[in-house]
């Protein structure tokens, strides 16, 4: 079966390279040096602030909410995956739905303005495959309202904006560095600012609120990435621009063969992008289905990212919350969208196959 994504995994001997380190040193986790070096270089090859590494994104975007005290109602996207919502609930907040672009796929402003009440007091777009959100937009809303805003930038790696990372917007902004992501610590993620004073707070929370061996001066949590998962984001650092032309070409290609089909694609706001999905957007539930049973039997592994609308879980039945709040275009997008196999080491006949098995249907 060809997947719609596979891991990228570097060099072995780097990797037992570092190990033999870890051995020497016979220190495995706990903000130890390989961590350390790992937050340092990012930091560089993002251009960012300040970055806390994770156990993972959602514990990162728990961290976040933890770190900005956000309390109430929190406005955010349903396309999204199940840990942008989850965490929400998780932390006792209340998600409010706007709805989104139907051209970037990506959370809009003027609905989530109409839905801002007197508990709102943050805001969780998601820049949905990387793709940048109105950052401008949202910058304002925060301004005007006196909201916080956190990004679920769980896609954005290697993506920039106006010639800054994606990560650095907003008050915080949380990557995933998940197996399956262009830059992977095989779990793991990390929480970018601009602020020193949340960075700090940030690593606190991280490490259960400890501050010594006899202060701890927050209830914090256990969100500390292993010297091992660093270990693997060292490596992997090293093939990323390399990792992103591979993965443009094979984008472009679907792009350009699929073109003219009745398929829509979805609007890039940046050119520095990393393609890491390749959704298209087919003319009805129907035709999607039809072809993701198609490419199945083929032997090809197409992914239905984002579907069901977060807002039609199961946990949330009964509640009719995409009618409630009115949620017409992600239903329209959730209900067409598929994404395609893509990842670095695709080989391109396998491009061509799935194009071809699109086209009988
Ligand atoms: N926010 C957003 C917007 C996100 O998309 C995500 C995660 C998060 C937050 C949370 O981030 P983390 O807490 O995970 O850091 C996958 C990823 O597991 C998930 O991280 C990602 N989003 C989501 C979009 O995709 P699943 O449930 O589709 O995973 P799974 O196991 O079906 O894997 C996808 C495909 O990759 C499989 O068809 C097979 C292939 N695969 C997978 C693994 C793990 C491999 O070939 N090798 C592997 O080792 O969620």
């Amino acid at each position: 079966m060809i997947y719609v994504s596979q891991p990228t995994l570097p060099n072995i001997d780097d990797y037992i390279e570092i190990l033999e380190g870890i051995w020497d040193r016979k220190w495995i986790t706990n903000n130890g040096q390989v961590l350390k070096d790992l937050e340092k270089k990012l930091c560089r090859y993002l251009n960012v602030d300040y970055l806390t590494l994770t156990t993972n994104a959602t514990l990162a975007l728990s961290i976040s909410l933890i770190g900005t005290a956000t309390e109430g109602e929190v406005i955010t996207t349903p396309l999204t995956f199940a840990a942008t919502t989850n965490i929400l609930l998780f932390h006792g907040l209340k998600p409010v739905f706007a709805d989104i672009d139907l051209d970037t796929y990506n959370l809009d402003p003027r609905d989530v303005e109409k839905k801002i009440t007197k508990k709102t007091t943050a805001i969780m777009p998601v820049h949905v495959y990387g793709n940048p959100c109105d950052v401008k937009a949202f910058e304002k809303l925060a301004k005007k309202y006196n909201l916080k805003i956190i990004y679920d930038a769980a896609h954005v790696f290697g993506c920039r904006y106006n010639g800054k990372s994606l990560a650095s917007y907003g008050d915080g902004s949380v990557l995933s560095f998940h197996a399956v992501k262009l830059f992977n610590t095989i779990e793991g993620g990390a929480l970018v600012t601009n602020s020193k004073r949340l960075k700090n707070k940030f690593d606190l929370i991280r490490n259960f609120g400890i501050k010594s061996e006899t202060e701890v001066v927050l209830p914090g949590i256990n969100a500390k990435m292993s010297e091992f998962q660093a270990a693997m984001g060292l490596c992997n650092l090293k093939n990323i621009d390399e990792n992103i032309k591979k993965n443009k070409k094979l984008y472009k290609k679907y792009k350009r063969d699929l073109k003219g089909k009745n398929i829509g694609f979805q609007k890039l706001m940046t050119d520095d992008y990393n393609y890491i999905y390749m959704p298209i957007l087919l003319e009805t539930k129907k035709l999607r289905d039809r072809i993701y049973n198609h490419l199945y039997e083929n032997g090809y592994s197409a992914r239905k990212y984002f579907y069901p609308l977060t807002t039609d879980f199961d946990y949330f039945k009964g509640q009719n919350l995409t009618k409630k709040y009115n949620l017409v275009n992600a239903k329209y997008v959730s209900d067409r969208v598929l994404c395609l196999p893509l990842y670095p080491n695709l080989e391109e006949s396998h491009v061509d196959k799935v194009i071809s098995l699109i086209k009988e249907i």
